[in-house]
């Protein structure tokens, strides 16, 4: 076993941003790391299995992610795009073309009967990435996001679709209670010397993760090592829905309404330097509270990140 092993509990955009500067902080030692990685927004479209956060994650990894949506391929065409859009086709979910190579490849890899986690450590392997990117299940879990007034729809037809801009009354991850973790999940959780939660929408990109039976009693144990990092600076999400969806289901829009739906299983919350006023509050409700910058506005940001995060639990002599 590595001398150390980190483990992140990832979503999308933030998460992959906070994973890229742990790799950097790490260099060599982030071959033991590992990623968990949410895919409750994954779906089917055209025929093809689409992963979203996981791809987000490795394109981050590889250097290769569109820099401007913080999602897809940098350098992409849309050949294929264009061309489904003359013949009145799907096209409000954008697949540019190496991206759907990727989609294809995926697909092809499920009819010949590979799980999700083998096909993801093939997709990794070929863009040269060494942190360990594991889905956080194998099963099909999908969240549904029910609408006010009008009901339930798909998570996709509610970020993409719909543009999030509708407010939202219930979340639920269907398949979840059926779910297993991956292979090698709760082992990593187990071994790890730290434990981050990364930035990302507490609701719908760790939500699912934590609500796969085994996974959220495995942080509990080890509350010691986990930290969080919260995803509300100054009030607001950095990207996406994250503020209103928190208000919308009656929690607060704020570092320690974070941390009040970490407290059980993290055992420090990182906030950002506008949010220092609160760390009375987050300390109250158990956790320690650790004040830094948290805008990844460059790698370089996200590494120094990385390294107060792990630093949290090493100082205390945990790692
Ligand atoms: N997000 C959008 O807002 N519009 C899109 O057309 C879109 C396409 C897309 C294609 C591949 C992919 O991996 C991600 C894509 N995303 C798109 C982002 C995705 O919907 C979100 O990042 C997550 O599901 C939320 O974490």
């Amino acid at each position: 076993m590595p001398a150390s092993s980190i483990v992140t509990i990832a979503g999308g955009v933030g998460a992959a941003k906070f994973l890229r500067g742990l790799a950097a902080a790490r260099a060599d030692a982030a071959r033991g790391d590992v990623a968990v990685v949410n895919v409750a927004d994954d779906f089917s479209l055209h025929g093809l299995r689409i992963c979203p956060d996981l791809d987000t994650v490795s394109y981050t990894l590889a250097g290769l992610v569109n820099p401007q949506t913080g999602w897809g391929r940098a350098d992409e065409t849309w050949t294929t795009r264009n061309e489904l859009e003359r013949l009145g086709g799907q096209t409000w979910f954008g697949l540019g073309d190496k991206d759907l190579a990727l989609h294809l490849y995926r697909t092809q890899r499920t009819a010949d009967g590979a799980g999700l986690a083998q096909i993801t450590r093939e997709i990794t392997a070929s863009l040269d990435i060494t942190m360990n990117i594991v889905p956080a299940t194998e099963a099909p879990v999908e969240t549904k996001v029910s609408v006010v007034g009008e009901g339930e729809i798909s998570f996709q037809e509610y970020f993409v679709g719909r543009r999030h801009d509708v407010a939202v009354d219930a979340v639920r991850f269907s398949g979840a209670a059926d779910a297993r973790p991956a292979p090698g999940v709760l082992e990593a959780i187990g071994d790890a010397t730290c434990v981050v939660v990364a930035p990302s929408n507490p609701i719908v990109s760790i939500g699912p993760v934590l609500a796969i039976p085994g996974i959220r009693e495995a942080l509990t144990e080890r509350r010691d090592v986990v930290v969080a990092i919260s995803p509300i600076v100054g009030g607001k999400a950095l990207k996406g829905p994250a503020d209103r969806m928190l208000t919308e289901l009656g929690h607060e829009s704020t570092a320690s309404g974070v941390a009040e739906l970490y407290a059980e299983f993290a055992s420090a919350l990182v906030v950002d330097t506008v949010d220092a006023s609160q760390a009375s509050d987050i300390e109250r409700l158990g956790l320690e509270c650790i004040v830094t910058d948290t805008i990844m506005s460059d790698v370089d940001v996200a590494a120094a990140l990385a390294t107060t995060t792990i630093e949290t639990i090493s100082n205390r002599g945990g790692a």
